[in-house]
C-alpha cells in the first residue's frame, strides 16, 4: 500500500516528504528538480507502543511502517502529456491514496508554476489533470461495456453508468464527487480512475498563515471545496516541520506547545495517511518484542495471524484478544484475564484497531 505525493511544482511537496520521511531528498526552486520519483517507509507514530513498552519492557519495539511516494511535479496540461505528463499519471495510478499538496505560502524567491499563488485556482488545476486522464479510462471502459451488452444484456447497465460518470467528469468534477448507489459504486471502484483514490488535501503555509489558519480565507475555501468529495484538508507548514524533526527533545516539547500542539504535525499527517489508505494496526506483546502489524481495515484473524508468519494462519486455531484500553487499565494480561477481559475469537472474527493479540495455532 503506498501514498502518493501530488501537487504543481514548488509547492513543498519534496520539503513535506522529507519532514515526514527524514529521507533527504533534494529540493529545489527550479521546477521539476524531482524527476525520478522519491520512496520511503516511514514508521507510524504509535504512542500505545511506548505504552505495551511500560508494561512489558521489551527489548525491542517495532512500529508499523506506511509507503510514501513523492512523485514528479506535474503541471496544466500534463493528461496532453506537456511537463512530466503521462509518466507523472501512471505513477499516481499505482498509489492507493493521495496527498494532494497545495502551496499557500508566497514566497518570491520560489517560482510559481502559474505565476502567483492561490490555493483554490491550484486544487482546480490539479484536479481538472486528473479528471481528463479519468474521462478517457471512463469513455473506454463505457465503451467496451456497449460493444459486449450485444452479447449479455446486463452489461448495458456499466455502459450507462460509465457514459454517466464520464459526462460528469467532463464537467471538471472527480470521481469521488459521483453520486451514485452503493452497487454502483463497487462497479466504479473496480475501475483504475486518478480522481476516485482517496485524498487528503495538504495546505502547506507559512509560519504566519499557519498561526493564523482560522481566519485565512483560501485555507477556509479548501475545507468548504474538499467537502463534496468528502475529504480533508491538512494544515501543515512543512518548512516548520523540517525544523521541529531537527530540534533536540525539550526544544520540540517547548515549541510545539507554543504553536497550541500537542504533537508535531508530521505524526499526525502520517496517521491520517495510513487511515486514509484503508489501514489499521493491531498489536503483539511480549518480553522479546512489543510490535504493531499493519492490516487492512475489515481483516479477519486468520488473515492477520499470517502477517506475523504463514504458519500461524495455516494453523490458526484461536485469537486470544484483549482490546488496548481495556489491557492498559488493567495493568497485565493476568489480570485482563481474571476480569474477562481477554476474549477468544475465531476464524471470523475482524480485527479492530488497538487490538492486542495472541494466536494460537497447531500445524
Ligand atoms: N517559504 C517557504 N518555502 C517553502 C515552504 N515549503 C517549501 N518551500 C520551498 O519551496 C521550494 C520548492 O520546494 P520543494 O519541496 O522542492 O517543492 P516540490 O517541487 O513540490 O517538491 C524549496 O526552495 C523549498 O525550500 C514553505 O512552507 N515556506
Ligand atoms: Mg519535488
Amino acid at each position: 500500500m503506498k501514498l502518493g505525493f501530488v501537487g504543481l511544482p514548488n509547492v513543498g511537496k519534496t520539503t513535506l516528504f522529507n519532514a515526514l520521511t527524514g529521507a533527504g531528498a533534494e529540493t529545489s526552486n527550479y521546477p521539476y528538480t524531482t524527476v525520478e520519483n522519491n520512496l520511503a517507509a516511514v514508521p507510524v507514530p504509535d504512542a500505545r507502543l511506548d505504552t505495551l513498552a511500560g508494561l512489558y519492557g521489551p527489548k525491542k519495539v517495532t512500529p508499523a511502517t506506511a509507503e510514501f511516494v513523492d512523485i514528479a511535479g506535474l503541471t496544466k496540461g500534463a493528461s496532453r502529456g506537456e511537463g512530466l505528463g503521462n509518466r507523472f499519471l501512471a505513477h499516481i495510478r499505482e498509489v492507493d491514496a493521495v496527498l494532494h499538496v497545495i502551496r499557500c505560502f508566497d514566497d518570491e524567491n520560489v517560482v510559481h508554476a502559474e505565476g502567483h499563488t492561490d490555493p483554490m485556482r491550484d486544487r482546480e488545476t490539479v484536479n481538472l489533470e486528473l479528471c481528463m486522464a479519468d474521462i478517457e479510462v471512463a469513455e473506454r471502459r463505457a465503451a467496451r461495456a456497449e460493444k459486449a451488452a450485444k452479447g449479455d444484456r446486463s452489461l448495458l447497465r456499466e455502459a450507462d453508468i460509465f457514459t454517466a460518470l464520464k459526462n460528469h467528469l467532463d464537467g471538471g468534477k472527480t470521481a469521488r464527487e459521483f453520486a451514485a448507489s452503493e452497487e454502483d459504486k463497487e462497479l466504479i471502484a473496480d475501475c483504475p480512475l486518478l480522481t476516485n483514490k482517496p485524498v487528503l488535501y495538504c495546505a502547506n503555509m507559512s509560519e504566519e498563515q499557519f498561526r493564523g489558519r482560522e481566519t485565512y480565507g483560501p485555507y477556509l475555501s479548501l475545507i468548504e471545496a474538499a467537502k463534496t468529495e468528502g475529504a480533508a484538508v491538512f494544515p501543515i507548514c512543512a518548512k516548520l516541520e523540517q525544523e521541529i524533526m531537527e530540534m533536540d527533545e525539550g526544544d520540540r516539547a517547548d515549541f510545539l506547545a507554543e504553536l497550541g500542539m500537542t504533537q508535531p504535525g508530521r505524526d499526525r499527517l502520517i496517521q491520517l495517511s495510513y487511515d486514509l489508505m484503508g489501514l489499521m494496526s493491531f498489536l503483539t506483546a511480549g518480553t522479546p518484542e512489543v510490535r504493531a502489524w499493519t492490516i487492512k481495515k475489515g481483516t479477519k484473524a486468520p488473515a492477520a495471524a499470517g502477517k506475523i508468519h504463514k504458519d500461524l494462519q495455516r494453523g490458526f486455531i484461536r485469537a486470544e484478544v484483549v482490546g488496548f484500553n481495556d489491557l492498559t487499565a488493567c495493568g497485565s494480561i493476568a489480570a485482563a484475564k481474571a476480569k474477562g477481559l481477554v476474549r477468544l475469537e475465531g476464524k471470523e472474527y475482524v480485527m479492530r484497531d488497538g487490538d492486542v493479540v495472541h494466536f494460537l495455532f497447531n500445524v
